[in-house]
């Protein structure tokens, strides 16, 4: 978090210890106690308040004036609920990055951009906010000519923060957010993709299934079962958890979206010009509303191939978390991220998984990796790949209740030759198609890529200069969370705070949640080979041994892997990192720091490890792949 004050705040770092901690929670571990990570909240959560109240008065009191009156107002601002973060500032972090860096200079920071010009009449917009006054405290644009300033179209990870973001900056917002069900009836509340369908629930099936192994594991190190009985799955009570846990949270995104003045319209909302939105609730309401500036964030659902019983008799990944009955022997159709979580975690929990592959795993990804998870998945957790196949028509052989799965004919070609075989439950993720041919982009006037259907919109604006553009509904864009969000933060503050910064796309970490995570930052093998040229790049990799997961049981020995693609023109910079490991997630993340800043080799060599971690493994890699040694595996401790 300090990386993202700014130089003048940073001066103040005596000053600036209470407001350098920031309360998370696990995303995976205590589902069932909420209240684990304070031991008295209200205890904590006054003295975290008392202590950000003293440091406010200890910076007035410094006369320090660099510090802008919006950042102070999230502190003193705070109502009830957990402390907000303290977010940079966006003017003074705009003149402390570096402007249009070398993409391969020592540092890929954030970018400023020169706002395109803006015809509407928005762009002057004013922002004087009181540190009391949380929102919505200034004029509406234009002496009232728009119901908003500011209207947003998608409540999801993008919609959620630029709305909020740009109300805290004090412009009036709505935000619109509609979830049309799916054919088989499934359907969520507020917060989009990642909370209801994606990222929350699929890491909780992630953790649902790790337990699972880890009750073998534990075995090992002496636990006993009650009984001597053998460890049982109960879906249901997993997915009642999951549920629970998931409504908590839309319940918090409405309360937030209140805190902050946000209006939060749930319609299922059209452009019907550029300044003009009409929407229609699930009970026929409609209602129509103007405004100054309007954000597209209105993500992606899953496609359905064009087979017969496809829609009928499959489901997608958003079906899968909230599946009323245990799904039996699954199908996943498809061979990208989604397809490979989910059938990781379906068979960690027991179920008869396999995927059908068209072509390659993971397009996209480095595909040496691809092909250790996809080793990994065959060989250490019971999924079943058919590759070279594509499945041509699913027949029901009986039908789903309440409570039980149907049995399902799939029908598939191999190679020219025709496969049947019978499942319980027939999973596509074979991609996704961004919610925007419904959505009246064409009668504001605002042009889509006509192959993906996407939006490009250079620094999130389209080419309709008061309509923008975030998150998955974006050309050539990651469709990640984090990604969403930060886009959507910089945007609102561009907007509506006079920041210049720009939220840029290069070296966007991720992880894959099979079950042997993967995780990645920066190029793939063949993209730096053919970026730099094969005689310019050198890998550095090796095998190792993770030391909490099964190292008695013996797990994981044969498919941890991490490598470092560096580019030797460039004084052997990091250009790709990558590892396949237990908790690869959290290792990529930090490093993820270390490659923004420009890490060298040499600077993974001169760190010192923290012994024994996996992520110690990056210090020591000294096999190159140009050596042609083999590897084998590390003994412990040198
Ligand atoms: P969304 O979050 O999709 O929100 C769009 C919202 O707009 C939805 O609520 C939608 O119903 C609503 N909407 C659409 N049209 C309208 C309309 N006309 N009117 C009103 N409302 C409308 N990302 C990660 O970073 N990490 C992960 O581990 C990860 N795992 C994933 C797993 C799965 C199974 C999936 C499917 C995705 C995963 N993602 C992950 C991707 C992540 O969920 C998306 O990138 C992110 O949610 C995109 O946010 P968004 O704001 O663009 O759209
Ligand atoms: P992706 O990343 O678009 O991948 C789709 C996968 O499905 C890929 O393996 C495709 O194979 C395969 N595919 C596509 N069409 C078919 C048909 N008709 N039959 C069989 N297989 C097919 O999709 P995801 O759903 O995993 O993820 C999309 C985004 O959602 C992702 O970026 C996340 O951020 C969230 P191919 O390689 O083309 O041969």
């Amino acid at each position: 978090m300090i990386g993202t004050f700014s130089t003048s705040v940073r001066t103040l770092s005596p000053l600036l210890s209470p407001l350098l901690r920031h309360y998370y929670r696990p995303p995976t571990t205590s589902l069932s106690n909420h209240k684990v990570f304070f031991s008295s909240p209200s205890k904590a959560l006054r003295q975290f308040i008392q202590a950000d109240r003293a440091f406010l008065q200890r910076i007035r009191s410094s006369g320090v004036s660099t510090i802008n009156q919006s950042s102070l107002r999230y502190v003193s601002g705070t109502s009830s609920k957990m402390p907000p973060p303290i977010f940079p500032i966006p003017d003074e972090r705009a003149n402390t990055v570096a402007v249009g860096g070398d993409k391969n200079g020592s540092h890929e920071g954030e970018k400023t951009s020169p706002q395109k010009t803006s015809s509407d009449a928005s762009a002057s917009v004013h922002h004087q906010m009181s540190p009391q006054s949380p929102a919505n405290t200034s004029p509406v644009v234009d002496g009232d000519k728009f119901d908003y300033d500011f209207v947003v179209i998608g409540g999801g990870s993008g919609g959620l923060a630029a709305s909020k973001e740009a109300s805290r900056l004090g412009a009036k917002v709505a935000v619109f957010d509609y979830v049309q069900p799916t054919p088989i009836g499934t359907k969520w509340g507020l917060g989009g993709t990642c909370v209801n369908v994606g990222c929350i629930p699929k890491k909780m099936m992630h953790q649902a299934s790790l337990l699972g192994e880890a009750i073998e594991d534990a075995k090992s190190y002496g636990w006993e079962l009650a009984g001597g009985g053998d460890k049982k799955h109960n879906w249901g009570a997993m997915v009642q958890s999951i549920q629970d846990f998931i409504h908590s949270l839309n319940w918090k995104y409405k309360v937030a979206l209140r805190d902050v003045n946000v209006s939060y319209i749930n319609s299922y909302a059209k452009l019907i010009d550029k300044n003009h939105i009409h929407a229609v609730n699930a009970k026929g309401k409609e209602v129509t509303v103007s405004a100054a500036k309007i954000l597209i964030a209105t993500g992606g659902r899953p496609k359905y191939p064009e087979i017969p019983g496809a829609k009928e008799y499959g489901i997608t990944s958003d079906d899968i978390f909230s599946l009323q009955y245990p799904p039996g022997k699954t199908l996943c159709v498809g061979a990208s991220y989604v397809s490979l979580e989910c059938a990781g975690f379906l068979a960690g929990l027991g179920f008869d998984t396999t995927v059908m592959v068209r072509s390659i795993l993971l397009r996209g990804f480095d595909q040496d990796m691809a092909e250790r998870i996809g080793r990994a998945m065959e060989e250490s957790h019971h999924v079943k790949f058919i590759r070279g196949a594509v499945p041509s028509k699913i027949e029901e052989i009986e039908p789903r209740q309440d409570g039980k799965a149907g049995r399902l004919r799939v029908t598939s070609t191999q190679n020219g030759k025709e496969i049947v075989e019978e499942y319980n439950t027939v999973l596509f993720a074979v991609g996704r198609d961004a919610c925007t041919s419904t959505i009246g982009l064409e009668k504001a006037g605002v042009k889509v890529n006509p192959d993906s259907g996407k939006i490009n919109a250079e620094y999130e604006q389209t080419n309709v200069p008061n309509i923008y553009a975030i998150g998955d509904v974006l050309d050539g864009r990651p469709e990640l969370t984090p990604v969403a969000i930060q886009a959507g933060n910089k945007l609102a503050r561009r907007l509506f705070a006079g920041s210049k910064v720009v939220y840029d796309y290069e070296m966007v970490p991720t992880t894959v949640f099979t079950p042997v995570e993967y995780g990645c930052i920066g190029l793939a093998e063949e993209v730096a080979l053919k970026k730099y040229g094969k005689d310019n790049i050198e890998v550095y990799h090796g095998r190792y041994r993770p030391v909490t997961t099964r190292p008695i049981a013996g797990y994981g020995e044969e498919h941890c892997y991490a490598k470092l693609i560096c580019n030797k023109l460039d004084d052997e910079r990091v250009v790709g990192l990558h590892v396949l490991g237990p908790n690869a997630g959290e290792i990529t993340q930090g490093f993820a720091l270390g490659m923004r800043l420009g890490a060298k080799k040499r600077d993974f060599d001169d760190l010192t490890g923290i012994h024994p971690t996996d992520a110690e493994n990056f210090v020591s890699l000294l096999i190159t792949r140009s050596s042609g040694v083999d590897l084998s595996l590390p003994q412990c401790c040198g």
